[in-house]
């Protein structure tokens, strides 16, 4: 009996032999199939090289023997759900947790993995010749620093892919790719002990840990004072080429592949969110060990024109060629253009300078503002004040052949360099479609209550989930707070 056992035994272990061998050969079978592919590629090539062949007779006589060249296996590509990305304008950037207005349009990671709910976060990218450059405002309402994992504290994880070869592992180490986690704070021991006892920067990839201490960058609260981080963190951070070893210069025209992961830790124990530029991907949250699994393309152009507003002999519109009064309170405000420079041209990234930003500055009521994308915070026209001012009029023209976009219009006033509604004051909103594009002027007394109290940068938004932030032109009155 015990011999009939251990012959069965046998058996089985044979046939388990032979189910694994199988398995091996259907993963030859798949590498035979490219090489089938390759070949047939090559034939087609020689059917062509028959048609054209010359008649035998007239054949060189003594021709050199050939040797064909072996057919190079196909690169590996990138997948077709890239995102590309606000372009990046060359600007050398100051690390101080502060966005600097030479910094590209911002890009709205909103979107995360599982479609869970938690933190995101507005990008914004520069270049020069030495580093990339990069600013993360994330929204987090649930601080936590003290995960023993430093990365399952709040963080934001950079990928960056230099020479944007699309390895499918880190171990290629001739393809700089860096993974380089910043957390939004130092690691602590418990939310009320906040002694540093930990790092706040790590990395992965194929970047050299020894050279973290040469990657400058700054962490600040999203909301001046807000120390405990209950609103957030603003991650500035510059990454230098001279520790990419074989990266390619950067260089306006150029691109790099990117990914941001931002974790989100919100009940104190794990991380609870991931977002991800593209978050429900087969390769989502492999970034860390497969450079194939980003999905940012971020391009490099030139320096961003800034523009400062004034006074013109067709600006401003409402009163020089449209001749209505000016108002009879305050002085034209001028100052710094922000917002989104590049408008829609289609495409989430936007590329159409002529519907961007100084649209809505240039006197000219046929010319627009077009966002790329409706309700996301980056996408906004605004001026940048030398002080604060409190407003005595808004004048808006909107855009003529788009007038239900004046729904949901509204200005708001910040301090803050960064916009978002959840920081900034909204002073007014429009409740209903222009009947016309007519200037409409709001004075002060049809204001949200309250909200009038001067500040230094003001911005024209719409939020409105039906509607887009087209406007032909905008004007400020007011006066020195
Ligand atoms: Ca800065
Ligand atoms: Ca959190
Ligand atoms: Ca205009």
């Amino acid at each position: 009996m015990k011999k009939a056992i251990s012959i069965l035994l046998m058996i089985a272990l044979i046939i388990l032999t032979m189910s694994v061998a199988t398995s091996c050969n259907n993963s030859n079978d798949t590498g035979s199939t490219t090489v089938a592919d390759t070949q047939s590629g090559a034939s087609d090539t020689n059917a062509a090289a028959t048609t054209t062949a010359a008649p035998a007779a007239t054949a060189a006589p003594t021709a050199a023997p050939v040797t064909a060249a072996p057919t190079p296996p196909a690169p590996p590509t990138f997948p077709d759900n890239m995102i590309t990305l606000p372009t990046a304008p060359k600007a050398t950037i100051n690390i101080d947790g502060v966005k600097d207005d030479a910094y590209g349009d911002g890009y709205w990671e909103n979107q995360i993995r599982d479609g869970n709910e938690g933190a995101t976060g507005k990008v914004y990218s520069a270049w020069d010749d030495k580093n990339l450059y990069f600013l993360m405002d994330v929204t987090d309402t649930t601080p936590n620093h003290e995960a023993t994992n430093n990365y399952e504290r709040d963080c934001v994880e950079f990928f960056i892919n230099w020479n944007s070869t699309p390895d499918e592992d880190t171990s290629d180490t001739t393809h700089p790719y860096w993974q380089i986690r910043i957390a939004s704070a130092p690691a602590t021991e418990s939310p009320t002990d906040l002694e540093p006892n930990g790092e706040q920067i790590s990395c992965g990839g194929n970047f050299d840990s020894a050279n973290l201490s040469q990657i400058p960058f700054k962490v600040v609260p999203r909301v001046d004072g807000d120390t405990g981080l209950t609103k957030g963190y603003t991650i500035e951070v510059a990454f230098p080429i001279a520790l990419a070893a074989g990266a390619t210069p950067l260089k306006d025209g150029g691109s790099v592949v990117v990914d941001f992961q931002i974790g989100d830790n919100q009940d104190g124990s794990s991380r609870g969110s991931q977002a991800f530029l593209v978050p429900d991907d087969d390769l989502v949250d492999n970034q860390w060990q497969y450079p194939n699994a980003d999905r940012g393309i971020l391009p490099l152009g030139p320096a961003r024109t800034l523009t400062n507003l004034a006074a013109s002999a067709t600006y401003p519109a409402s009163s020089v060629s449209q001749g209505v009064a000016a108002p009879a309170n305050g002085s034209l405000l001028t100052g710094l253009i922000i917002g989104t420079q590049v408008g829609w041209d289609g495409s989430p990234a936007g590329g159409n300078l002529d519907t961007g930003n100084l649209a809505a500055y240039d006197g000219d009521l046929t010319t627009f503002y077009d966002p790329p994308t409706g309700q996301s915070p980056v996408s906004f026209v605004g001026l940048k004040l030398d002080k604060p001012y409190v407003l005595t009029e808004v004048r808006i023209c909107p855009r003529g052949d788009m007038l239900a976009r004046y729904q949901g219009a509204s200005i708001w006033g910040t301090n803050s360099d960064i916009f978002d509604t959840d920081t900034a004051t909204q002073i007014w909103v429009s409740d209903a479609a222009a009947d016309d594009q007519s200037f409409q002027c709001i004075t002060s007394d049809q204001f949200i209550a309250g909200t009038n109290t001067g500040y230094t940068h003001y911005i024209y938004f719409n939020g409105d989930t039906t509607q887009y932030g087209d406007v032909a032109e905008l004007e400020l009155y007011g006066t020195a707070k």
